[in-house]
């Protein structure tokens, strides 16, 4: 019944204005404008809430190699959390062709831990609840680049979330193979082959994670997404950090 009251507020606050995530650290973009919605669902503006031609300004963030860094949000209608990603970019502008790996992957609880559905009263201002670590490789290349949040929201529309920011790696020289040996970011629900309809209430498994994880919540509610998704199956929730998750 409490699920059931749930989707029902995600989706019919959907159609109006609702305060959706936001990233705010590290520090994103001030052009492409951070926009409270998801990405369009044809892609138009991937990646980064993007459209072709858009100019990319902002000042960078330096992260160390080898260090922790925070991920943070804005925001209340977390959508009962879901699956995100930490993905870089070493191409300036970043395009719809740039490839992107992943730096660190959230199966559950992200952008929210413990919220069943959205955070209430709605709020844009919201501080988030959450801050998420992870990790600079240390062997990856330096100089200036571009870390994407993404997120395939758990309760509501059938959606795909991307903010990004723009960072420089520093330290010492790294290598294209160590960027290279990271998974590709997933992507769902932008026009591909790969989507999560069907999976309303359920935290997408990315087939390819990579080794750094948060996994939050109950194994029942983990379930890959549909279509062709890249990557190989991802097995269950087997790597989860209980100490990230307190009930
Ligand atoms: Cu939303």
């Amino acid at each position: 019944m409490f699920f059931a009251k749930s989707v029902l507020a995600a989706g019919g606050l959907a159609t109006l204005s609702q305060a959706h995530m936001l990233l705010r650290t590290p520090v994103p973009y001030t052009s492409p404008a951070l926009i409270q919605d998801p990405l369009d669902p044809t892609g138009a503006n991937f990646p980064c809430q993007a459209r072709p031609g858009t100019q990319f300004a902002g000042t960078p963030t330096p992260m160390e190699k080898g260090s922790t860094q925070i991920m943070a949000f804005t925001g209340s209608a977390v959508h009962g959390g879901g699956s995100c990603q930490v993905s870089i970019t070493y191409d300036n502008p970043p395009t719809a062709a740039s490839t992107w790996k992943v730096l660190h992957s959230i199966q559950g609880g992200c952008p929210a831990r413990n919220q069943a559905g959205n955070i209430l009263p709605d709020n844009a201002a919201l501080e988030g609840v959450d801050n998420y670590e992870y990790p600079i490789p240390a062997d990856i290349p330096t100089g200036n680049a571009t870390i994407a949040w993404t997120w395939v929201n758990k309760i509501g529309n059938r959606e795909f979330y991307m903010n990004c920011a723009p960072v420089i790696i520093e330290g010492a020289e790294g290598s294209e193979e160590a960027l290279a040996a990271l998974p590709n970011m997933f992507t769902a629900n932008i026009g591909g082959d790969c989507t999560t309809v069907g999976k309303d209430g359920k935290n997408i498994l990315f087939p390819n994670p990579g080794n750094s994880v948060e996994n939050n919540g109950p194994e029942s509610d983990f379930e890959p997404p549909t279509g062709n998704c890249g990557g190989a199956a991802a097995p269950a929730a087997r790597s989860r950090r209980a100490a990230k998750f307190s009930a």
